[in-house]
């Protein structure tokens, strides 16, 4: 009896650390279950839709290599892909019940050339964002975020695969952000899918990011903390990586192919004019390779945030 106490006792010790972290254990696509890579088993006979993963914990470098899909971007030696409809959800659900409440909830995709993505390493990818949460309500210091929706809806995320997507073979990366403490962890985890019934946009220049390369130690998004005296006042949050999709207006990008041409875009200065412009407040509207809108509705002025970074305020 007071042997199994001491275990019980030893073994709740230990849970905390792991619970503390954690990463996609399954996902719904087409109303149907798939069960994730389990990173604490074998790799041996492991057959999942979801990419092998290496562990609960968390990566802190946002140029980590590991970025694209928490591993070394290649597919599991038995990888599975599934079916998935344009237009329809796909659910992520993390491990429960998921323990950070503070920071954003991001989804992308990447097209893989050729006719299926086993085989292809995930960091040779171009990403595009197709779904984004921030900060949703409140205040930085004391607001909702989309982590927090996402803990309330059962730790898992619905994302809907835009209509608009070209029909192909891609990656889905889900990502949560936790921003409770300093640097950032982020917790990102890819599945294979094959999206049917697409539409014919490709995603623009603009859109288009690769892992590690979409974050910066510097983005501001990245670098927010939340227990500071102005982050309780302070209810603008700068979500991390490229504009969604959808809402670039460069030119369309060419679909990946076999052949990697590497392509050099001139990067426009940025922009600090007060013209009487187009873009909203908070919009993007400058930044190396940004080749959209750089004019901001009055009375709000294009400010430089980084490099790659300018938004209207
Ligand atoms: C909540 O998520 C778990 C997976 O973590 C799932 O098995 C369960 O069906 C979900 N519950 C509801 C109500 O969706
Ligand atoms: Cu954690």
């Amino acid at each position: 009896m007071f042997a199994f106490a001491a275990l019980a006792t030893l073994a709740s010790a230990a849970l905390p650390r792991v619970l503390a972290h954690g990463g996609v254990l399954s996902y719904k696509i087409d109303g149907q279950i798939f069960q994730g890579w389990a990173p604490y088993n074998s790799p041996t006979g492991q057959t999942t839709i979801q990419r092998p993963w290496s562990s609960y914990n968390p990566i802190t470098n946002p140029t980590d290599p590991t970025l694209a899909c928490n591993d070394d971007g290649t597919s599991g030696a038995l990888q599975l892909s599934t079916t998935a409809t344009a237009g329809s959800a796909i659910t992520a659900y993390w491990n429960q019940v998921w323990p950070h409440p503070y920071g954003p909830m991001l989804t992308y995709l990447a097209q893989c050339p050729g006719s299926t993505c086993t085989g292809v390493n995930a960091n040779s990818l171009k990403w595009f964002k197709i779904d984004e949460a921030g900060l949703l309500s409140g205040t930085i210091g004391d607001g909702y975020w989309g982590s927090g929706k996402m803990i309330d809806q059962n730790s898992s995320w619905t994302t809907t695969i835009p209509a608009s997507v070209p029909s192909g073979n891609y990656l889905i990366r889900f990502e949560t952000i936790a921003l409770h403490s300093l640097p950032a962890q982020f917790y990102p985890e890819c599945a294979q899918i094959q999206i049917t019934g697409g539409g014919s946009r490709q995603p623009t220049a603009d859109e288009l990011v690769s892992f590690p390369g979409a974050y910066s130690a510097s983005d501001p998004g990245l670098t927010t903390d939340l227990y500071t005296q102005a982050a309780m006042t302070e209810t603008t949050y700068i979500i991390p990586g490229p504009p969604l999709y959808g809402s670039g207006s460069g030119a369309p990008a060419p679909p990946p192919s076999s052949t990697v041409a590497p392509s050099t875009t001139a990067s426009a200065p940025p922009s600090q004019t007060s013209s009487a412009g187009t873009v909203a407040q908070y919009g993007q509207c400058g930044g190396q390779g940004w080749t959209g809108a750089t004019g901001c509705v009055a009375p709000f002025t294009c400010k430089v945030v980084n490099a790659y970074y300018s938004q209207c305020q």
